[in-house]
């Protein structure tokens, strides 16, 4: 009887023995799979980072009180290319037909001016920003384009599109009287 109830209790420890070994195994595994996902998700977002992104550090502009009697007024954003890979121009447009947009680049190239689609051909924006570098976009704003009527607050927005960024909006605001 003794040498069975001795290998008994060999066998007991050896299966709590198995049981330790393959709980720690589990554990182990169930920690490698939780710290798996963490490079995985970070792989995933960067490339989402690197299209080319179309920023203006002042998109918003306030011409205050203007008079239509006065004439057009004007102003100047500064676009840049932020991204890491060189951007297409494709189209540039304004909200209505009184506001016309004129893109200067680096160079000193001028395009447009550019208008309201619908009202003329949409002409195309061509050439492109490489990395970090600006253009200027030159916003002429005619109050009296729309007569009598125009009185009052106006928002325009030009929109700048490129193949590769979101679009860039552009806003201005102005307090029209006569
Ligand atoms: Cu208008």
């Amino acid at each position: 009887m003794k040498p069975s109830i001795l290998s008994a209790n060999r066998m007991l420890y050896a299966l709590i023995a198995i049981s330790i070994v393959a709980i720690g195994f589990g554990v182990y595994r169930s920690q490698q799979k939780a710290a798996n996902p963490v490079p995985q998700a970070q792989a995933a977002v960067q490339p989402a980072a690197q299209p080319g992104a179309l920023v203006s550090a002042r998109p918003n502009f306030d011409f205050g009180t203007i008079s239509m009697k006065a004439g057009n007024v004007s102003t100047t954003y500064r676009i840049k290319n932020e991204g890491a890979a060189p951007l297409a121009l494709d189209k540039i447009y304004t909200s209505c037909m009184c506001t016309t947009a004129t893109l200067i680049t680096a160079s000193g190239r001028k395009q447009g001016p550019f208008g309201m689609p619908g009202h003329g051909p949409l002409k195309p924006a061509t050439g492109q920003l490489a990395p970090g570098e600006t253009a200027l976009l030159e916003v002429v704003f005619d109050p009296a384009a729309h007569g009598p009527s125009g009185v009052g607050r106006i928002e325009r927005v030009v929109t700048v599109e490129t193949k590769g960024a979101r679009p860039l909006e552009l806003w201005m605001v102005a307090m029209v009287r006569p």
